[in-house]
């Protein structure tokens, strides 16, 4: 297949300023009849030719309509699976008529069937799985929609907008006419049918509209929406006192279903989610669920202004909606907890995610040039680094002027499809500012490389700071300009331990630059990316000492959990190279950390983990994935054997009795089960016993999940006591037990492999349900240890769970094959067996073109 090409962009022929849509709804089989005003675009550049509407392979419409005639078959054809009419005049009435199965649509795109429900996803292209239709995001559109369907399977009808009308249909069925009247490209478009009971509740917006607010779900899940609930109206408040955004339709929808591909979607004013990112109680959700869950409400909240009343011109400007909102989710968590905690969070998730991504043979920028298939480019680039790309330009011109900019952004484009380029130019004009190399972060992929080195002069009391960047070659861009990278910099005396150059920011521009410091009468330690103000990975000539003193005394949170991870990373490469460790400073710094008063829980947890195996696989420029375990596994029970007083006392002045959710008493959990992981490292023989009491006597689920997940990566008979006790427990909770699968496929074992095949034959594994599928397989191909089994037993399992997935939804099976794409970073055999996967799935016959993309980029 052709790629699409950015370049190619062009005006629809075109527009479509109404449609109404009568859909007869049923599992088997829904009718779909749309009546389309359309309007031939006066658009400079736009395309001309016939009318074009998207449908999907094996579409057929049973009638098209143009101006009240029925047209003879001969006067519309279907080519490319789009139906072409020509039209005489300049403005016509089309109407269409077509019959779908949602029952059978196991892709989970358009419309389907999900646990007794009937519900939709659009984005980005299953509205022409719907019905015919310019299926392309700057076609806007005033929506009326009539759903008709049974009462009783489906006493609930809802879809986009304001409820217009409702009544009986006769034969047991019923109706519900819906109206939104904000013009919305059609990948917004959402329709829910099912038996759905709602917490309902309201918000008074900024001017003082009541917003009617619904949360939907199956009766018994009722009891958990509670936490989405004060979410979303944490979010509204915040959109209001931040943005200055308010919400603009008398009801908030939102219905939460369990066979989902995305986390969530924001649909105008009916925002569809995974049940995982709404469901919780302290029983079955951890902490890092209701982070989750307030997170991608927020999200999907925000997108009602960045995303819905601003949407994109076309796929390629996906990360002027996604960077941003993430970027806005992101600032929301970080004012509802720790702003520390949240931003090693996301820093972490950017490493784990976006800079494999960024190195490999998927590489592309921000704003993408090409694609065969765009649900391919729902990626961390997009998402995250694009939120990292927002961040540069809000910390170079300020909240306030970030605010200017975004009010211009907002006014500008309102009601409009924009680009990136609109984004830019507005922080540029509401501030005076030029962003023109800025821009190169929209262009060029790869993540850039920071060195930089730190000189004193003690007779002239200077130091001078060397800093040069480069931006790797990826595919397709050989050569690359030097980005501007906004760096927060400051010194700190090694002797007075106190700041000797307060925190400034540098905006390094080109290649290489110096910065002389003067007044520098004591040895310097540099502090630089502080808050990782720039998404780059930095490499100085600090000492393990520089490390370990600014791992106990920088002032900047995330700067302090950096310098220890760096002298975590810096002794574990040295070990897994052969060459000296120092892993006396590791536990030395671990211990200052940990017994630091001054410190809160949440902190010291995040700080004293040792990165992962696959972050340090990335330090290497050729992977052995077991010599990164011995080596990790070396320092981890050095640290719990030598530390073993020290994590008992934490483990003990950690303990909680009785659950709440506040950011201090997450902190307690979260340390309470790092500590545990530690003392379990240290080899204590009471430690199977301590683990399966806190499973036991555990009134939340982070407890729990945490005491499971130590048992799972030992060997004692408590491990198989709890596992089955865990099953036993939650094995009709779908959402939990998809962590009973995940505890096992990331357990650091050297019998995951085998366990994970047979967990997939397990009576409750299903390819069918994307969370189910990523909770083992996904949970699996991220183990890198147990993936990366030397046989290579592990990537032909990922391989065959591909291939089987493709036939079912292609979208989540492409989802699987990153972890494999990345074969050129591991040592030659393995890299070897994981390249003949590659081959053996694109050899396949009736490949998606999902998998497709993915693999042949991959091998290319
Ligand atoms: N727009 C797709 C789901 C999300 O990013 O919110
Ligand atoms: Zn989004």
């Amino acid at each position: 297949p052709a790629p699409i090409l950015r370049r190619d962009y062009r005006p629809p022929a075109w527009r479509v300023p109404t449609i109404h849509l009568d859909v007869d709804l049923a599992a088997a089989e829904t009718r779909v009849r749309a009546r389309l005003e359309v309007e031939r675009n006066a658009a400079e550049g736009a395309l001309g030719g016939p009318l074009a509407l998207d449908g999907a392979p094996g579409m057929v419409p049973s009638s098209v309509t143009v101006d009240g005639h029925v047209l003879d078959e001969g006067a519309w054809r279907i080519v490319d699976d789009q139906l072409l009419i020509d039209l005489p005049g300049a403005a016509h009435v089309v109407e269409t008529d077509i019959a779908i199965s949602p029952e059978k649509n196991t892709q989970l795109m358009g419309l389907y069937a999900s646990g007794g429900l009937l519900c939709t996803q659009c984005e980005a292209e299953g509205f022409r799985r719907i019905t015919f239709f310019p299926d392309r995001p700057d076609v806007l559109s005033r929506y009326t929609v009539k759903m008709t369907a049974d009462r009783t399977l489906y006493p609930v009808l809802l879809a986009n907008g304001d409820l217009v009308g409702e009544g009986d249909a006769g034969e047991g069925r019923h109706w519900a006419e819906w109206h939104d009247p904000f013009p919305k490209p059609c990948y917004l478009f959402a329709m829910v049918a099912g038996d759905l009971k709602a917490n309902r509740d309201s918000f008074t917006t900024l001017s003082g509209r009541a917003v009617q607010l619904g949360i939907w779900v199956r009766e018994a899940d009722l009891p958990k929406t509670d936490h989405a609930m004060a979410a979303l109206k944490a979010s509204m408040a915040w959109d209001e006192q931040v943005y200055g955004r308010e919400y603009d339709l008398g009801i908030f929808n939102i219905v939460a279903v369990a066979d989902f591909n995305f986390g969530a979607m924001e649909n105008k004013g009916l925002n569809i989610f995974n049940s995982r990112y709404i469901l919780a109680d302290p029983e079955t959700a951890t902490d890092a669920d209701y982070d989750a869950i307030a997170g991608v409400v927020a999200h999907e909240y925000f997108h009602n202004w960045s995303g819905n009343r601003v949407t994109c011109r076309d796929w390629f400007q996906l990360s002027l909606k996604e960077g941003f909102t993430v970027f806005r989710d992101q600032e929301f968590s970080a004012d509802q907890g720790s702003r520390a905690v949240k931003r090693i969070e996301d820093v972490r998730v950017l490493r784990a995610a976006q800079f494999p991504e960024d190195g490999g043979p998927l590489a592309h920028p921000i704003r993408p040039d090409s694609y065969l298939e765009i649900s391919n480019f729902y990626t961390a680039t997009i998402y995250n680094k694009g939120a990292e790309v927002i961040r540069m330009m809000h910390t170079m011109l300020g909240a306030e002027g970030f605010r200017r900019g975004t009010d211009l952004y907002f006014e500008r484009n309102d009601g409009t499809a924009a680009t990136c380029e609109d984004f830019v130019r507005a922080m540029e004009d509401a501030n005076g500012a030029d962003l023109t190399d800025f821009r190169r972060w929209y262009a060029q992929a790869g993540t850039p490389r920071v060195r930089a080195t730190l000189e004193h002069e003690a007779g002239t009391a200077t130091a001078r700071l060397t800093l040069a960047q480069t931006v790797p070659a990826t595919p397709g861009q050989p050569d690359k300009l030097p980005m501007p990278l906004p760096l927060r910099i400051a010194l700190f005396g090694a002797d007075s331990g106190t700041p000797i150059v307060a925190e400034r920011v540098h905006v390094l521009g080109d290649e290489a630059t110096e910065i002389l410091f003067e007044g520098v009468d004591e040895p310097p330690v540099l502090s630089i990316n502080r808050g990782f103000s720039a998404p780059v990975i930095v490499e100085t000539n600090r000492s393990a000492a520089d490390l370990a003193f600014l791992s106990a005394h920088d002032d900047d949170p995330f700067a302090r959990f950096e310098a220890m991870q760096q002298l975590m990373v810096d002794t574990l490469v040295a070990a897994i190279n052969g060459g000296q460790a120092d892993e006396a400073a590791v536990v030395a710094a671990v211990r200052e950390t940990l017994t630091d008063p001054a410190l809160d829980a949440a902190f010291i947890g995040e700080a004293v983990l040792l990165p992962s195996e696959s972050f340090l696989g990335d330090q290497l420029p050729v992977v052995d994935p077991s010599a990164v375990r011995r080596a990790r596994d070396s320092l981890r029970k050095r640290l719990g054997r030598e530390l073993e007083p020290e994590w008992r006392a934490t483990y003990a002045a950690t303990a909680a009795n009785r659950f709440e959710y506040t950011p201090t008493a997450k902190g307690l959990r979260r340390l309470h089960s790092v500590a545990l992981g530690y003392l379990d490292a240290c080899g204590a023989a009471d430690v199977p016993a301590l683990a399966l009491a806190q499973f036991e006597g555990a009134d939340n689920m982070t407890d729990r999940q945490g005491a499971l997940g130590v048992l799972a990566n030992g060997l004692s008979g408590e491990r198989e006591t709890a596992l089955a006790a865990f099953y036993d427990r939650y094995r009709n909770d779908a959402l939990v037990l998809d962590k009973w699968f995940t505890t096992q496929a990331i357990a650091m074992r050297e019998d995951t492999a085998d366990a994970v095949e047979r967990l997939a034959r397990h009576p409750d594994f299903t390819l069918a349900n994307p969370n189910r599928m990523r909770s083992l397989v996904g949970a699996f191909a991220a183990n890198q240890y147990a993936f990366h089994a030397a046989d290579g037993r592990g990537y032909r399992f990922v391989a065959d769970m591909i291939l089987a997935a493709d036939t079912l939804n292609p979208q989540s099976a492409a989802r699987l094959v990153p972890p494999l794409g990345r074969w050129r970073r591991f040592e030659p055999a393995r890299s070897a067996l994981m390249k003949a996967q590659l081959e053996r799935i694109v050899a396949t016959p009736g490949l998606s073109k999902d998998v497709f993309e993915q693999v042949s980029r991959s091998l290319a």
